[in-house]
């Protein structure tokens, strides 16, 4: 039909579907037709953009084109993004790393290797800041007894978030994994060697081999520069995001004024300090060393949080050591 080739204002002969695949200036959008390869070009790419205008996550109206290529008309409204800011002398640039998340996963290991709790407060910072629901995962409960893994990952549950205990060896806590995942856009996050890969094995046969087999065909070809993000569909309904920049996350820029407001357990308490410009050091009449002092915070985020606020490039440089990664 010619007139299902016809850009309409209207919208009427455009299909939505959700952008699955970002490689090279090509988006797959999954429809209930089957996936089509869009180039993104026309108005989606002219003009001086202030950020990404069409990202894997996305909810697209595309068009179809004879040779059953597409090309992306629009981009519906989102209703989250986790992004970075860069910015440069004269311009300012919003770069998506993955559109309408519903919740970010941040894995690390009970123990081999030690779990690096001030970077998982980085992290919760940027998820707090970004405002996307984080859900941690504690992996190699076997290794440790339940107290220490308790010792160490409780007080996360405490202050409100999502905590779950797995082993990929003896399958604990992995169907409240899956459940957890069901239905949502989901992406994951996590240190080298806490068992990421070994949890998506768990979760779906053949997951990891997918996402291993996609990684390896970009790097094998000398495409390592070129970063591809994509979403794999759960055998349950939702996805699983891989989105390689979000191993830079802890690294975001976040100023030292507006750090107490993303430590869940320190933001409620800020207004009854004495000073507003508190920064909850060494100020008279501050809340928050009071809420310390009678143990309704944890030390150890205390201790995080003026790390974050007071440490300065020589605590980010410590950190940064870690080795952040999605998938490998
Ligand atoms: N004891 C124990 N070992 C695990 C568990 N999960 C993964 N491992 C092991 O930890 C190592 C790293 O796992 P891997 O999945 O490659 O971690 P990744 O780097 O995060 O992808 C491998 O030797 C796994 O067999 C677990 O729940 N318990
Ligand atoms: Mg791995
Ligand atoms: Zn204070």
């Amino acid at each position: 039909m010619a007139s299902e080739r016809t850009p309409d204002k209207n919208n009427q002969n455009l299909l939505q579907g959700l952008v699955i695949r970002s490689l090279a200036g090509y988006m797959t959008v999954r429809t209930a037709q089957g996936d089509v390869l869009c180039r993104v070009r026309g108005r989606l790419r002219r003009g001086r953009a202030e950020g990404d205008l069409v990202a894997v996550g996305d909810q697209a109206l595309i068009e179809i084109h004879e040779d059953g290529s597409g090309s992306i008309a629009q981009v519906l409204p989102r209703k989250s993004v986790l992004s970075r800011q860069l910015s440069g002398v004269n311009y300012e640039y919003q770069q998506i790393l993955l559109a309408n998340p519903d919740q970010v996963l941040f894995v690390f290991a009970c123990a081999q290797p030690d779990p690096s709790l001030r970077m998982l407060d980085r992290f919760l910072v940027v998820a707090e800041k970004q405002q996307i629901p984080a859900v941690i995962v504690a992996n190699k409960l076997d290794l440790v007894t339940r107290e220490h893994a308790q010792a160490l990952f409780e007080v996360y549950r405490r202050i409100g978030y999502d905590l779950i205990y797995t082993s990929t060896l003896t399958g604990e806590g992995i169907p409240e994994l899956k459940s957890r995942l069901q239905g949502k856009l989901n992406s994951m996050a996590g240190p080298s060697g806490v068992g990421k890969t070994s949890l998506l094995n768990s979760l779906q046969p053949g997951l990891a081999q997918e996402v291993g087999a996609v990684s390896r065909g970009l790097t094998g070809k000398g495409m390592h520069t070129t970063q591809v993000k994509q979403l794999f569909p759960l055998d349950g309904g939702g996805y699983l995001a891989d989105v390689p920049g979000l191993r830079t996350l802890a690294l975001w820029d976040i100023q030292g004024e507006e750090l107490d407001a993303y430590f869940r357990e320190i933001a409620p308490l800020v207004p009854e300090c004495q000073f507003n410009d508190c920064t909850h050091s060494r100020e008279p009449g501050c809340a928050v060393r009071k809420a310390l002092e009678e143990g309704r915070i944890d030390p150890r985020r205390y201790d995080s949080y003026l790390r974050l606020r007071f440490g300065g490039k020589l605590v980010q440089a410590e950190d940064e050591e870690i080795d952040f990664e999605t998938f490998d």
